[in-house]
This record gives C-alpha cells, sequence and structure tokens, in this order.
C-alpha cells in the first residue's frame, strides 16, 4: 500500500542532498514468514538533517505501515518530521498522523516554522484533529496543524497520498528556508533527546513489533533505531 509513498520520500531525501547511512542488518530487515511479515528500514543523513528514518511495515492484509521522522541537526530548532501511515485492510482501517513537530510551542515558533503546514490543513479541513486528540499530550508534541486522518481506506486514500505529498513538499521548502540557530544547540539537542525519551515510553508500535518479531528485537529496534536518544531506562522497554 505505501511502496509508492516509500519511493516519493526517499527521492525528496535525496533531492534534499540526503545520503544513506549504514544499517545493521538485522535492524534494515527483519521478517516473519510464518505471518507474512517484513519490515525494512533506512536512515539517511541530508544537509541540514541530522538523522532521517524510514520504516516500511508490510504484513499483508493485516497492517501496512510506512513511518519516518526527520530530525534536524542540533543547530537548528525548526520541527521535526514527524509521519505514521497505517492500514489495515482487513478492517478496512486507515490511520495516518503527519506533523512538523515542534519543538516549542508558540505563536512566534508557529509563525516561524509552520506557515506551510497551516496551509495543508487549511486545504484539508476534515484533516485537522480539533479536541480529539487531546489525550495524546498534543500540546507538548504535536503542532496545532498535525494532519490527523481515520477511516474508510477507500474513502481516505486519496486525501492522505495527496496531504503526503504536499507535507514532504512543505517540509522541505521550510528546511531550505530556515536558518540555523547555532546558539541553541544545546537546547535543540535536549529537546530532541525529550521527544525520543517521550516517544520510546508511548509508541504504540511496540506491542506490534513483539508480536511480529519478538520482544528482543523489539527492543533493540526501539532502543538503537527508533529512539536512540532516549535513556534505556523506559517503561514501555520493560514489559
Ligand atoms: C498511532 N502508531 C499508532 C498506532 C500504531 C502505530 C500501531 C495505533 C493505531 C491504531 O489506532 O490502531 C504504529 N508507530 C507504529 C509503527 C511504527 C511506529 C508500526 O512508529 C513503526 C516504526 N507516530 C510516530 C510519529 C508520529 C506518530 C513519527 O511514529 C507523529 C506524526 C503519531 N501514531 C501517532 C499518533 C497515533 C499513532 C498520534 C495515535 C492516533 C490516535 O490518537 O489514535
Amino acid at each position: 500500500m505505501f511502496d509508492r509513498y516509500h519511493d516519493i520520500l526517499i527521492k525528496e531525501i535525496e533531492a534534499l542532498g540526503g545520503t544513506r547511512l549504514s544499517l545493521d542488518s538485522d535492524l534494515a530487515h527483519q521478517a516473519n514468514s510464518r505471518k507474512g511479515a517484513v519490515i525494512r528500514s533506512s536512515l539517511w543523513q541530508a544537509p541540514g538533517i541530522r538523522r532521517w528514518r524510514v520504516t516500511q511495515l508490510d504484513g499483508g492484509d493485516a497492517v501496512q505501515v510506512l513511518n519516518a521522522v526527520a530530525y534536524p541537526e542540533f543547530g537548528r530548532d525548526q520541527p521535526i518530521l514527524g509521519i505514521d501511515l497505517l492500514s489495515f485492510a482487513v478492517r478496512d482501517k486507515l490511520v495516518a498522523v503527519m506533523d512538523f513537530q515542534p519543538l516549542e510551542q508558540g505563536k512566534i515558533y508557529a509563525e516561524r516554522y509552520l506557515a506551510g503546514l497551516e496551509a495543508i490543513q487549511a486545504r484539508h479541513p476534515s484533516l485537522a484533529v480539533g479536541e480529539a486528540m487531546r489525550f495524546y499530550d498534543a500540546d507538548q508534541y504535536f503542532s496545532p496543524f498535525l494532519l490527523f486522518a481515520r477511516g474508510s481506506i477507500a474513502e481516505l486514500a486519496p486525501l492522505v497520498e495527496q496531504s503526503f505529498l504536499e507535507i514532504i513538499q512543505a517540509y522541505s521548502a521550510m528546511h531550505l528556508e530556515a536558518l540555523s540557530t547555532p546558539d541553541q544547540i544545546e537546547r535543540v539537542e535536549s529537546l530532541q533527546r525529550a521527544y525520543d525519551q517521550y516517544s520510546a515510553e508511548r509508541d504504540p508500535a511496540h506491542g506490534l513489533f513483539t508480536s511480529y518479531f519478538g520482544e528482543e528485537w523489539s527492543n533493540r529496534f526501539m532502543r538503537s533505531f527508533l529512539f536512540p536518544l532516549s535513556s534505556l531506562v523506559s517503561t514501555s522497554l520493560n514489559h
């Protein structure tokens, strides 16, 4: 389901001057042949982006995922790009979450970095979350212009694909315009660390990874690949 999205994303990373980084083979690829599931990941670096990870999970009709996060260099306080697309064909369910994940809330930051995303949300008002996701600490880790969709695949796929194209382009445009903020290096690093920690503790994918690829690999994948800046002591990794 997400092959085309994956290709579009990789092309955009390359267009930004991205190069592929090496990745341990067990992190780059893992399979469960009995369940017919394969997970593939790649790791990239681009000028101004220190780490751009991309993961695609192909579990057939049971589950398809495209997950990608771009972490800017610490010398840039611009938002993190977060993309989480999930499709469950057997249940005709699509979940799409895409955001410029802000390092701080507030008007000045939003005006500086979120205008492109705001314009996408304005073009596709059905992707605005409103109050629905407040339980998810939306105020801290998500922007007010988060793009969110949940519903039937047939109904949502065209909108999700269009908005995916738009957010990739808008993030690139924002990134190319953003100025570096070298005086903020320490603050940005600690905020990106907090982001990884928070995400590692709550990622709803841990159970899914464990059921397909085992607990040990799942823990390693979360610590070493998905959220390497999180500290190892984390409740979700210990259960
Ligand atoms: C939700 N993400 C989910 C869910 C799963 C995953 C299983 C619950 C889906 C459901 O409602 O049934 C799965 N997350 C994954 C997988 C990976 C992953 C397989 O990271 C593989 C690497 N999640 C992110 C990023 C964002 C994000 C970058 O990884 C930010 C845009 C958001 N995912 C996010 C949110 C929800 C979610 C906000 C909850 C949506 C809700 O409120 O229901």
